[in-house]
């Protein structure tokens, strides 16, 4: 992605004369972001031309409504481009409905609740611990509160979604709502095989892409076009767009979609995310972003086989996606400790759940890693197997405390990461 400097320079120095103190923060975070190998599978950089638009003075404007049906005036800039993010959404992904004013993805997923649901309906979706997220219906979300959320899982021999089970649950607990996707499923989510189970359940098929989405515009993994009734996606993991989340349906659903988003959960949408949004799908729309999201599959398909190859243990025992799950507890080390160990080294991961946990959620038995934001730098399968390696001595040098091979890795990475400048961020 090309580096449009001068913007980011400009917003950087204005911020540094109005607010030194957060201006160094900012600056500190940058620094970070570039210095460090970024492995935390729902991150990324985006480019310099949608930090450019999240960071425009659309975030002044006021437009609560829909292009075309406004409550404010004002709105001969903000109604055309919220149609260009709408028609690119349409577009990139086939969808006949695009609403892409959700503020993020717990939001996005609510609405499909307002939508298609009334409080105390069976909502089934993949349990927190076995990969999913907290909106599919788990009990601390106003989602498991206000619903009847019931969890299927994945089956402990293969770590894969077990089928079987969801539709058993689906008949027996016959939802008004079923969610497919997740956040920490390694492999292919099965849209049609979920379409069928909704379909002789009579029950409405949210697919939530949020993890996917880059992976679905770029052709490696399946869409959800055609199978699902509603599709919730986030745009800052994959698809590289700024923090923010879109709703794709049938034209038949549009209205009772629109409805819940606005005026039924939200008021005026963020008109600099929308921008931003807008740019993201035009770049993911383009030949490169197929190569993008190729690479990235490859990445994590050769990162999983070099973590295996020393002894990680993965959950389903690799990846067809952009995301590995590993469970340490073979090293003796447990997720929470294994992350930390890993931060200090400059490599960022998530101490994650794993299928048929024995820990607590907040020290947990697992780490999540994923290749998005690497390969937004370029790295390529040739730098697995040193990425690998480095993982292995760190979370090693926990089992045997020594901390001192923190060190030595974390100025190997910062060495590599300096030939790999991160799109969007200033060079040097
Ligand atoms: N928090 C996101 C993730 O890291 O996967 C999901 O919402």
């Amino acid at each position: 992605m090309a580096q449009t400097a001068p913007v980011l320079h400009r917003a950087t120095d204005a911020l540094a004369a109005a607010d030194p103190e957060l201006a160094a923060l900012v600056c500190a975070e940058e620094r970070l972001q570039a210095d460090t190998l970024r492995l935390i599978p729902s991150e990324n950089y985006v480019s310099a031309a949608v930090l450019a638009a999240t960071g425009s003075v659309l975030t002044n404007k006021y437009s609560e409504g829909y292009p075309g049906r406004r409550y404010y005036e004002g709105q001969q800039n903000v109604d055309p481009i919220e149609e260009l993010a709408r028609d690119r959404a349409k577009a990139l992904f086939g969808a006949e409905h695009a609403n892409v004013q959700p503020y993020s993805g717990s939001p996005a997923n609510l609405a499909v609740y307002l939508a298609f649901a009334k409080p105390g309906d069976t909502v089934l979706g993949c349990a927190l611990p076995m990969g999913g997220h907290l909106t599919h219906g788990w009990d601390v979300s106003v989602t498991g509160t206000w619903f009847r959320g019931i969890g299927y899982g994945v089956r402990r021999d293969t770590g894969r979604v077990d089928l079987d089970e969801v539709r058993s649950l689906a008949l027996r607990t016959r939802p008004r709502i079923i969610f497919c996707g997740g956040t920490a499923l390694p492999r292919t989510v099965d849209f049609a095989a979920f379409a069928s189970i909704a379909a002789e359940v009579g029950a409405v098929l949210a697919a939530d892409m949020s993890h996917l989405a880059g992976l679905v515009a770029g052709g490696v993994h399946p869409s959800p076009v055609g199978h699902a009734d509603v599709i919730v996606t986030t745009t800052h993991k994959t698809l590289r767009g700024p923090r923010g989340a879109m709703l794709l349906s049938g034209a038949e659903h549009a209205k009772r979609i629109d409805k819940a988003v606005f005026p039924g959960l939200q008021g005026g949408p963020h008109n600099h995310t929308t921008a931003a949004i807008a740019v993201a799908l035009k770049e993911a729309a383009g030949p490169d972003f197929r190569t993008y999201a190729r690479a990235v599959v490859a990445n994590a398909a050769r990162l999983g086989d070099e973590l295996a190859a020393r002894g990680f243990d993965l959950v389903s025992g690799g990846t067809d996606t952009h995301l590995l799950l590993t469970d340490l507890t073979s090293w003796g080390v447990a997720g929470k400790p294994a992350a930390k160990a890993l931060d200090r080294a400059g490599i960022v991961v998530n101490h994650n759940t794993v299928p048929y946990e024995t820990r607590r959620p907040f020290d947990p038995s697992g780490i999540r890693i994923g290749t998005p934001a690497l390969t937004s730098r370029g790295l390529g399968v040739e730098h697995m197997p040193q990425i690998a390696e480095w993982i292995t001595r760190v979370v090693r040098s926990v089992a045997e405390d020594r901390p001192d091979v923190e060190k030595q890795v974390r100025g190997e990475v910062a060495e590599l990461m300096a030939a790999y400048p991160a799109p969007g961020l200033p060079v040097g």
